[in-house]
């Protein structure tokens, strides 16, 4: 593919086989079931309402008693409703958080809702609320439990599992199961039996994709919303360990905001450069987890952080936008509501994001590219301003697409680059700036094999 906007270009493919053995093998790793129909429903609400909202803490400390869960009304068709109008597909609800107390009555402990006066099964509230507006529903447990007298022993494994089992049995299909690396400096040492509570989750929920602490989901790294400029799907197999994750996630409550910066040293995780190295590769797309406040829990204070929608489709668009999913927490109050605040920011997001594709001028789904095609031209029938383009591959085909450009055309016949990308991945939503122009080119300039875009389309 040579470029035919840049003198003297001759760089076919940037120089690195289209195909050859090693493309071959980067390009036979693909989503599994679970992780395409995420990829499909890429926005979801993460929900943290337990013992904390309560106590207005963010950690707790798993001395509390049932009696200071002083919650009396919880409302989670508000919640439905408000993640609707933001335009999420799902719910994770925080089901127990570090303080050990359970939003369900389970029968492995008493630190739960049914010693509280309030008494019901929130869980089952929360996932019928989900079932019946056609909302996934998904799970935090926390591993880390300040409050299990077992925890640091074996038979915590099996109290972990006890909870899990009644977690995946009771409340219908689980979409995704999230387990936190998050862990106190100072509490007991424990290796967690990770591929136990895995083949559990397989077992009773076969669908359900497991994340950070998990094989299916690859935490981005920083709880700030913040992305690296190619979020590769395709990376090393050593990611998934459990226990590199854990090291890198929240160490106290006073880390938080440590958290909203970017730790990764590995800024490539997955370029030709680095997969080379490595013998075993998996398919592990990147979530973004990040509060709409400061904090994950409410509290009066952080009423006054909620971010305006144009912070919250910023950082739609550098995930959702970036070949990454979103999982956007919004903290009920104590009276079992999302904040005013929240719902207006939710709502004014949604209808941001429907903005972005309600004035189309040119949606196509390509497929396969042509080997010889330089470049793919796209001509409208008068001028526009475009704003974004959006482009997709069929990642069922793995991601192949490493390098693109989007010239416009101007109403004299000259293009201009208007932006430059690598990877594409399930999502990338390219600012365009608004710029006139009565055509777009598409060119591929680096591909793993030939580029297959499952759709590309031109909003004004
Ligand atoms: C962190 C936890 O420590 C926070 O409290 C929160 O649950 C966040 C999503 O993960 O690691």
């Amino acid at each position: 593919m040579k470029n035919p906007f840049e003198k003297n270009w001759t760089n076919y493919n940037n120089g690195v086989p289209l195909d050859d053995e090693e493309v071959s093998r980067l390009i036979s790793v693909v989503p599994s079931g679970a992780q395409y129909r995420l990829s499909q429903r890429p926005f979801y609400l993460f929900v943290h309402f337990g013992m904390n909202t309560a106590t207005g803490r963010e950690w707790g400390s798993g001395t509390e008693k049932c009696e200071d869960f002083t919650i009396k009304k919880v409302k989670p068709k508000q919640w439905v409703k408000c993640a609707k109008e933001a335009g999420a597909s799902g719910i994770i609800l925080t089901c127990k958080h570090h303080d050990g107390f359970c939003l369900w009555p389970s029968q492995c402990t008493d630190f739960s809702v049914k010693n509280t006066d309030y008494g019901k099964d929130i869980v089952k509230l929360v996932s019928d609320a989900c079932r019946s507006a056609g909302l996934d529903f998904g799970v935090y447990l926390s591993p880390w439990d300040m409050h299990e007298k077992t925890y640091g022993t074996r038979a915590y494994d099996d109290y972990f599992c006890n909870q899990l089992t009644e977690l995946l049995c009771n409340y219908g299909e689980i979409s995704e199961v999230w387990f936190d690396g998050a862990k106190g400096a100072n509490a007991r040492a424990f290796d967690y039996d990770w591929q136990r509570y895995y083949k559990l989750v397989r077992d009773l929920q076969p669908q359900a994709n497991i994340a950070v602490c998990g094989p299916d989901i690859r935490w981005v790294g920083n709880e700030g919303g913040k992305t690296r400029e190619s979020e590769y799907s395709v990376v090393p197999k050593y990611l998934q360990d459990a226990e590199i994750i854990a090291h890198s996630s929240q160490r106290s409550e006073a880390d938080a905001g440590a958290m909203k910066k970017l730790t990764s040293k590995d800024e490539d995780l997955g370029s030709r450069a680095v997969l080379q190295n490595e013998g075993e590769l998996c398919w592990y797309p990147a979530e973004v987890d990040v509060s709409i406040r400061d904090d994950w829990f409410w509290s009066k204070n952080g009423n006054n952080t909620v971010k305006n929608a144009k912070k919250l489709f910023e950082l739609y668009l550098n995930s959702v936008g970036n070949n990454c999913t979103l999982l956007l927490n919004v903290p009920p109050t104590d009276k079992g509501v999302f904040h005013r605040k929240d719902a207006k920011a939710l709502k004014k997001l949604g209808k941001r994001i429907d903005a972005l594709y309600s004035k189309p001028v040119i949606v196509e789904k390509l497929d396969a590219l042509d080997k010889r095609d330089e470049y793919v031209d796209f001509n409208f029938d008068s001028q526009k301003k475009l704003r974004y383009a959006v482009l997709s591959e069929n990642i069922l085909l793995s991601q192949r697409v490493e390098a693109f450009d989007i010239y416009l055309k101007k109403e004299n016949g000259k293009f201009t680059k208007a932006y430059s990308g690598t990877v594409i991945g399930s999502k990338k939503i390219a600012p365009l700036g608004g710029k006139k122009c009565i055509g777009a080119r598409l060119v591929i300039r680096q591909s793993r094999s030939t580029p297959v875009i499952a759709e590309i389309g031109f909003y004004e």
